[in-house]
This record gives structure tokens, C-alpha cells and sequence, in this order.
């Protein structure tokens, strides 16, 4: 029996998602588009940007690289989800304590993790576990854990097929199939929320997230995010559009060379929602769903990431909190006068370890040349000509970012403070694993690719 690849299953689950995504949310339609045309321009106007994307494998997936976002309420949750994605090729990556910026989860990223596998499907999915411990109300928090108790997020199938999986070590091209509608199921919106509205009501009380997760059947999506070339230009066009974007994106400010993560989204829509009665239903509405978009660049070490807290920390220091609609143009100006401190060359950025970066050989005949790999050689075969280097791209989330992009599709009076502590222990026990550290998956991309050029080099 021939076994479909974990990267076909992921693929075939991408595309999927976001035809769904497609009819469940017309908007999302027609920010693909605004996404496609931006692209188009941004490449066409930049030769260099263009042939950057080529070599490291980054161009063809652009168009399909998309990431999503789920809730998921209990442990047994978590760990179910994190056997399905394994179906699928991915791991969780990273740890997101989202509890200091006042939103009572923490979460991780399930992606792909070796660079062929994330240039043959990029998807991710941003997955939070709520901390029901945190709501203060015992009586409330108990019914929230009932409620939570008792529903089953997956299809019979979908569990079979993961088990499945797991036995096998793959899944048939008919099993394949299945699972991935099967798994499409739990990402789907329901209309039906099979408790009161008054219980809802208490539970948005005390967090419209913890709403959000409890009293529906299902983690169902809550965003899909295309990635951009240009988020200036997609705020400008959503803008034009009439699609009311958050008042600031996201993140670094705009650089000739991206680092990190820069995102914007618009606003939850306002949906129906039929809630239990004890005569049918009564009616009312939720808002939970959204659309985001991102603009990705390079990876940034350990060092680089702390320049770039410290200047993100500095800016909102100097703003005396989290940007807001008011303030928003300050917060702008703000930012790009403390991010002069971050040097804006992929050259300074390399040679100052604040970047990851992959290297190609350039000329496979200057044998003799390359004995090592030490810092010296490298410099003179990058001035040389023989060796070329660019940047890797930043697969991951900012948890400040992320603290930005809930609260503007929760509503600012969300943000709560709760007394507590970062908790990854608590995490991985629920996952029923550890998380993978994305600093060590840069590392050894950028080693890997380092070596494989000094060994062309020296043939
Ligand atoms: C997830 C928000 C985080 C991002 O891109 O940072 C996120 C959520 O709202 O559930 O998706
Ligand atoms: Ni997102």
C-alpha cells in the first residue's frame, strides 16, 4: 500500500480550510484578492526581492501560505489536536503566554518544522488553550467545565484515522482523503450554541474569550491570514475598501529588510447565533471571527529578538501603554525613531548575528579554498564572490503581536488584569509533550545550509 506524505495530507487540509474559509467568511474572498494584486506589484517592482524568494524556495508558496487561529478549551483537547496535526506533519512550535497582556491563554504554533517541508506547505495554526483556572467566579467556572466535559470536538472518524496514522505510519490516499474532511469538521462554524443565553452572557462577563470557547460545539477557525509583501499597502487598501483595519499594524515598523512579523487585521463580524431554550431557541449574536494579514521577514537570533524587545518595550513605554486609535500616529512615529537603533542591511544584520540567514555557494571551483568553517573563511568567501547568503524567513508568532490581534477582535475593555505567573509546565502537560524550540530550528537550518555550501565549494 502506497502511504500519501504528511506534506500532500497538510496541503490538501490547507486548501480546504480555506475554501471554507472562503464561503463561511466572504471577506476573506475578497482580502485574497487585494493580497494578490499587492504581491503581483511588490514583485514586479523588485527584481532583487524576486530572486531573494527563488532561492530559498519561498516564492512558489507564497500564494498559498496562509496561517489560522483556534481555541481549544481542555487538555484532552490540546492533545487530540496535537496527534491530528501530527497526521499532517506538524509540530508544536514555541510557547505563547498570552496571561500577562490580559488574555487568559497560552498557546503554541503547530507548523512544519524542516525547511523543504515548510516550503511545500507553509500552513499553520495558532492554537491557544483557555485557562478556565483564572475565572474567579467557582460556580461559573464550574459550569464552564461541565459544558467543556462534555462536548467532543473531533468526528469518530477523524480519531480513528489518527489512530490510524499512528499504527501504520502513514495513511492510504483514500484515508487520506477522508481525514482531512473529517478533520475539516472541527474548524467549522456552528450557528447553534447548545446552551442558554443567559449562561453565555455570564461567561462573556467575565471574558468575551472564555464565551468564545465554551459555548460552542466546536474550536471553529477563527482567522485565516494570507501573507503580503507589502502590509502598508494592504492598509491603505482595506483602508480604501471600506474593510476598517485595526488602528496600527502589528509589530516592527516598515524596514527596507522585514525582520519578524508585521500584521494587521479588521474587525470580528457580528454573527447569528441560536442559543438553547427551554421552548426552542432564543437569538442572539457573537463576534469571535476576523480577517488578518501578515508580511513576514527575516528570523532574528536570541540577540536580535532582545534589540527588538527592548525597542518595542521602549516604544510603548514611551506611549504609556498599548497603542490605541488615539494615539496611533504617535505610536507610529514612535516606533520608527527607536527602530533606527536596528541596523537595516541584511549584510549589518548577518555580520551582527541578529539575523538567520541561509548561504549558497556561488562558484563550485575554487577547491583547496574551503577548509573550515570558522567566521574568518566565511567573510572572505562572501567577499569573494563564492559564497551568497539570505535571509531565513520568521515561520513563527510574537506574543505581543498576537496580545494586540485578540484584543482588537475582543474589544479593548477585554484586557484583564490577571495575577499569575508563565506557566509552560502547565502547557506541555496538557499537550502531553514539549514543545519544540524554534531558535534551535533557525540554528540548524542555517548550520545545515552552511555546511552543504562549504562541502560544493570544496569539490
Ligand atoms: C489568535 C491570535 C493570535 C496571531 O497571528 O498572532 C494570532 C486568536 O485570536 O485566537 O493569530
Ligand atoms: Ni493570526
Amino acid at each position: 500500500m502506497t502511504l500519501i506524505s504528511s506534506n500532500e495530507i497538510r496541503s490538501k487540509f490547507s486548501a480546504l480550510m480555506s475554501e471554507m474559509y472562503k464561503n463561511e467568511v466572504p471577506l476573506y474572498g475578497d482580502l485574497l484578492e487585494l493580497v494578490k494584486d499587492v504581491n503581483q506589484t511588490a514583485l514586479s517592482k523588485d527584481i532583487q526581492l524576486q530572486d531573494q524568494l527563488k532561492m530559498t524556495g519561498e516564492f512558489s508558496r507564497l500564494s498559498l501560505e496562509r496561517h489560522g487561529a483556534i481555541r481549544l478549551g481542555t487538555a484532552d483537547e490540546l492533545h487530540n489536536m496535537a496527534r491530528i496535526f501530527a497526521v499532517m506533519g506538524m509540530e508544536p512550535v514555541g510557547y505563547y503566554d498570552l496571561v500577562p497582556a490580559g488574555v487568559p491563554v497560552h498557546a503554541t504554533a503547530f507548523r512544519a518544522v524542516k525547511a523543504q517541508d515548510l516550503n511545500q506547505s507553509p500552513f499553520r495554526i495558532f492554537t491557544s488553550l483557555l485557562r478556565l483556572e483564572l475565572i474567579k467566579d467557582e460556580k461559573l467556572r464550574q459550569l464552564a467545565e461541565q459544558t467543556l466535559a462534555k462536548r467532543q470536538i473531533f468526528t469518530e472518524q477523524a480519531l480513528a484515522l489518527t489512530k490510524k496514522f499512528e499504527q501504520q505510519e502513514g495513511l492510504s490516499a483514500v484515508d487520506a482523503d477522508q481525514f482531512v474532511h473529517e478533520v475539516l469538521e472541527t474548524f467549522r462554524w456552528h450557528t447553534q450554541a447548545p446552551m442558554t443565553k443567559a449562561l453565555y452572557d455570564s461567561l462573556h462577563e467575565q471574558h468575551r474569550l472564555i464565551a468564545d470557547v465554551v459555548a460552542f460545539k466546536g474550536p471553529h477557525i477563527n482567522h485565516l491570514t494570507p501573507r503580503t509583501l507589502d502590509i502598508d499597502q494592504i492598509q491603505s487598501g482595506m483602508m480604501e475598501q471600506g474593510m476598517s483595519p485595526k488602528a496600527v499594524i502589528e509589530g516592527p515598523p516598515r524596514r527596507k529588510c522585514p525582520i519578524l512579523l508585521r500584521q494587521t487585521s479588521f474587525k470580528a463580524l457580528e454573527e447569528k447565533v441560536a442559543f438553547a431554550a427551554n421552548q426552542g431557541q432564543e437569538l442572539g449574536t457573537h463576534t469571535a471571527r476576523f480577517g488578518e494579514i501578515e508580511q513576514r521577514g527575516v528570523a532574528l537570533t536570541p540577540k536580535g529578538r532582545q534589540l527588538y524587545d527592548e525597542l518595542l518595550g521602549k516604544t510603548r513605554q514611551q506611549l504609556g501603554g498599548a497603542p490605541t486609535e488615539h494615539n496611533a500616529q504617535q505610536y507610529m512615529e514612535l516606533l520608527a525613531k527607536n527602530f533606527e537603533d536596528f541596523p537595516d542591511s541584511y549584510a549589518q544584520l548577518r555580520q551582527q548575528k541578529l539575523a538567520y540567514f541561509y548561504y549558497f555557494p556561488l562558484n563550485s571551483h575554487c577547491s583547496g579554498v574551503v577548509q573550515s568553517d570558522d567566521e574568518a573563511t566565511i567573510e572572505t568567501l562572501i567577499e569573494q564572490g563564492s559564497l551568497r547568503f539570505e535571509p531565513i524567513v520568521y515561520e513563527d508568532f510574537l506574543p505581543v503581536s498576537a496580545a494586540g490581534i485578540f484584543q482588537s477582535n475582543l474589544g479593548e475593555s477585554s484586557q484583564t488584569d490577571y495575577a499569575t505567573i508563565s506557566n509552560l509546565d502547565i502547557f506541555e502537560q496538557s499537550l502531553g509533550r514539549k514543545v519544540v524550540d524554534e531558535i534551535a530550528l533557525y540554528e540548524a537550518i542555517q548550520q545545515d545550509s552552511l555546511q552543504q555550501a562549504l562541502a560544493q565549494l570544496s569539490n
